[in-house]
């Protein structure tokens, strides 16, 4: 098999890498270990920057976004009985829109066949090979065949567990690594959101979210110990640990249901440098993973899309190969900027272990101080919203 650009991964950022390519005439194949039905089964992120959002007009499969999804224009945090908002249109004069990650995921594989773009369904990569010449390839295996698929740039946008990030020499590359001491036990259930806008809460208990897909499809989230599993969590205790978390008046209006999805995410912050060798270049979680206190894990894997999109239209259609060799510095300023705000979300709003008491007066006055600073808000809202790529 040949192509001009091969994708490793057929999650959102090997998706819209693809259709952003083809509707350019670039040649591209993708390959997903999964089955279809597999990857559109997860839950995952739910807020798109305004980025994201353009990005995905560009590719041109907007449409049922900008029809089912929700725009946000502020976020509200609660901190024990108090609660006050964030508003993202008076501060900064952007949004966000609320639409889940699988939404996002099905409309791009929609695109995608439309097109007749080429997607190997159960087609394992095995290994990277060339990526310091000029004709790479990547060894895969399908029906229990061993196949290859030679081409002209290697994409690894094959998550935290893929191995495009291990083709890159261990001597070349270096990691950055915080692990957090709890995970986020999630819920997702078919009732009314609680909400019209994220709650996002701070409580002596531990942190909460409140979230939604729509009208009647709410995702809720507890900070939990990283030893629980789902099992740990019965309906009712997840519903009544949650009201625990809210203020008063938000846990009396809550409308609790039966759970569709239970799940618990460990919480990390990770970047591999650099996001290129040669010809082989790593996209979204394949290179750094953020805890998902600040939204911006579906967010950083767009940004990183755009980048190397625009480095690839230079390089075909002008043969300036400048943008290439700038996508990694490029991709991880912005992504550093994307841990940094989700590291300190993740300060500001959990119960660490072992907290002093001095620790828990600083994390107080730090939530006071943004409640009453319109500056300290403005700085939440900007990156929250997402900073320019
Ligand atoms: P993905 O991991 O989505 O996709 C990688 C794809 O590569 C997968 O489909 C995988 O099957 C495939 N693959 C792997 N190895 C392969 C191989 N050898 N050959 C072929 N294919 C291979 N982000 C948020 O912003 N908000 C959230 O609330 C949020 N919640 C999350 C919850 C969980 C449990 C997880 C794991 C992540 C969450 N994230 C969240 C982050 C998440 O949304 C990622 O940022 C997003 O999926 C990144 O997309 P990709 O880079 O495409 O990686
Ligand atoms: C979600 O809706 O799943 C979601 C929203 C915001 C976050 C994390 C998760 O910060």
């Amino acid at each position: 098999m040949r192509t001009k650009v091969a994708i490793i991964g057929g999650g959102p950022s090997g998706l819209l890498l693809g259709q952003l390519l083809l509707k350019r005439g670039i040649d591209n194949v993708i390959l997903e270990r999964r089955s279809r039905e597999y990857v559109l089964g997860r839950i995952r992120a739910g807020v798109l920057e305004a980025g994201f959002v353009e990005l995905m007009r560009t590719a041109g499969t907007g449409r049922r976004m900008e029809e089912e999804g929700f725009i946000h224009d502020g976020i509200e945090i609660a901190h024990g009985a108090r609660m006050f908002r964030i508003d993202f249109r008076k501060l900064v004069q952007r949004s966000v829109v609320v639409y889940g990650q699988t939404e996002v995921t099905r409309d791009l594989y929609a695109a995608r066949d439309a097109a007749g773009g080429e997607i190997l369904h159960e087609a394992r990569a095995t290994s990277i090979g060339g990526a310091e010449g000029d004709t790479p390839f990547i060894t895969f295996r399908q029906g229990g065949e061993q196949r290859r698929l030679t081409c002209e740039f290697i994409v690894g946008c094959d998550g935290f567990h893929g191995i495009s990030r291990q083709a890159i020499p261990g001597k070349l590359r270096k990691s950055y690594e915080k692990s957090y001491p709890f995970g986020w036990m999630g819920v997702l259930s078919e009732t009314p959101p609680v909400n019209r806008e994220l709650i996002y809460s701070c409580s002596e208990r531990g942190f909460a979210l409140c979230s939604m897909r729509n009208e009647n499809l709410s995702r809720y989230y507890v900070q939990c110990p990283l030893s629980d599993t789902p099992d740990d969590w019965p309906d009712d205790r997840f519903w009544e640990e949650l009201k625990s978390r809210l203020p008063e008046p938000v846990a009396a209006r809550l409308v609790t249901g039966p759970s569709i999805e239970k799940s618990i995410a460990p919480l990390r912050s990770f970047v591999s440098e650099p996001m290129r060798h040669g010809r082989l270049f790593l996209c979204g979680d394949a290179a750094h993973i953020v805890p998902p206190t600040g939204a911006k894990g579906l967010n950083t894997a767009a940004s990183d899309v755009h980048y190397l999109y625009h480095a690839l239209l230079a390089w075909y259609d002008r043969g300036d190969a400048r943008t290439l060799e700038g996508y990694s510095a490029r991709a991880l300023a912005r992504i550093w900027k994307a841990e940094r705000f989700s590291w300190w979300m993740t300060n500001l709003l959990h119960r660490f272990p072992g907290q002093s008491g001095f620790d828990l007066r600083i994390q107080s006055t730090d939530l006071d101080y943004l409640a009453a600073s319109e500056a300290a808000q403005t700085a939440l809202a900007e990156n929250y919203v997402g900073l320019p790529y």
